[in-house]
């Protein structure tokens, strides 16, 4: 396959050769490899923008249901929208965080959506480098909107939040103890927390919920990258589409200040930098996964349990012989 006419094809917006770009990408192939690493280069001058919106949530919150409401509210506006995921459990039901379909009926039928499965793979890094390029491949497609979707299991939401430009935290309606539940560390990356299921009778409980976190993100550090009164936190019904419009009215605006002020390109430049870091840190630790720098592991731990010599020598032995270029 010619890489630089996929390339051109991807760049006109067309769905079935940016499907085969992901395909290609995601393989884990060394010529392939090779393959992708030319095709992202050639999309590299796309100076064609999305908005990349990173979003988690526990399993069960509503970010299918959301995901569903938000992008179909995007496209009815004429905007094209992707929907990607980072699913570090997909092993677990073979497939994806994705594989609800029927939860994304609709979107998944409109022409002006693309939805993309995670792939099958369990190693973060690998689905992480995969979904990163995948974003850039639709990105350099003409989306609007790409939408990167993460069930909250610690490390993962990083990684998204490390290639998003926006990241919303999904929660539930729930009584103040469980606010406790989100780590620190997940709140400190929101951009937005959003209340979702502020219907029927759980409404009050969920604006209650809602001014909670909204008190607890004003205890947080002040981040350079928000202007006044941000992060916030708002109460959503991706299931009445209610508070969607003005959820979106938000990030605009977040997004339109970070524009103005060179935050949005800065974070842009320092997530590049990050996944440089990550790419150099992946191949290092791929260079000790062959048959042979295993065996040597093997041996080299044996010789240490048998006290035969240090951890530091055997460790320098090691990368000597087997990172060497
Ligand atoms: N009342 C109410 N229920 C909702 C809302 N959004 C989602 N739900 C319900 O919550 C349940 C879970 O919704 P999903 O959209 O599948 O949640 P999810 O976060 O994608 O779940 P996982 O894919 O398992 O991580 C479903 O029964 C939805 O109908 C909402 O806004 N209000
Ligand atoms: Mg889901």
């Amino acid at each position: 396959m010619e890489i630089a006419t996929l390339a051109e094809q991807v760049l006109a917006g067309e769905r079935r050769a940016l499907a085969r770009a992901i395909t290609l990408i995601e393989s884990g192939r060394a010529d392939h490899r090779a393959q992708a690493t030319e095709l992202m280069e050639h999309l590299q001058k796309a100076d064609r923008q999305a908005l990349r919106i990173g979003l988690s949530g526990t399993p069960g919150v509503g970010k299918s249901t959301f995901i569903e409401s938000f992008g179909l509210m995007l496209t009815g506006q004429g905007k094209k929208v992707a929907v990607l995921a980072v699913d570090p459990s997909s092993a677990r039901s073979g497939g994806s965080i994705l594989g609800d379909k029927t939860r994304m009926e609709q979107l998944t039928r409109d022409r002006n959506a693309f939805i993309r499965p995670s792939p099958s793979q369990s190693h973060l890094g690998g689905v992480a480098r995969r979904t990163r390029e995948a974003v850039r491949l639709c990105e350099a497609a003409g989306f609007d909107v790409v939408l990167i979707e993460t069930v909250g299991v610690g490390q993962s939401e990083t990684v998204v939040a490390e290639m998003s430009d926006l990241f919303l935290l999904l929660l539930a309606p729930a009584g103040g103890d469980e606010l406790q539940g989100v780590k620190r560390g997940i709140m400190e990356m929101a951009d937005l927390i959003l209340v979702n299921k502020a219907d029927g009778d759980l409404k009050p409980t969920a604006m209650r919920t809602c001014a909670d976190y909204a008190g607890a993100l004003r205890l947080l550090r002040k981040r350079p990258q928000d202007p006044p009164g941000f992060p916030k936190a708002l109460t959503v019904s991706a299931l009445e589409e209610e508070g969607l419009a003005q959820a979106w009215d938000e990030m605009q605006v977040l997004t339109q200040w970070r524009r103005d002020e060179g935050h949005f390109d800065a974070r842009r430049a320092d997530q590049a930098r990050y996944w440089f870091a990550e790419e150099v840190r992946q191949a290092l630790l791929s260079r000790l996964q062959t048959p042979e720098a295993r065996a040597a592991m093997a041996d080299l731990s044996e010789e240490v349990a048998q006290g035969r010599t240090t951890p530091a020598r055997a460790a320098q032995d090691m990368l000597d012989r087997h990172l060497g270029g």
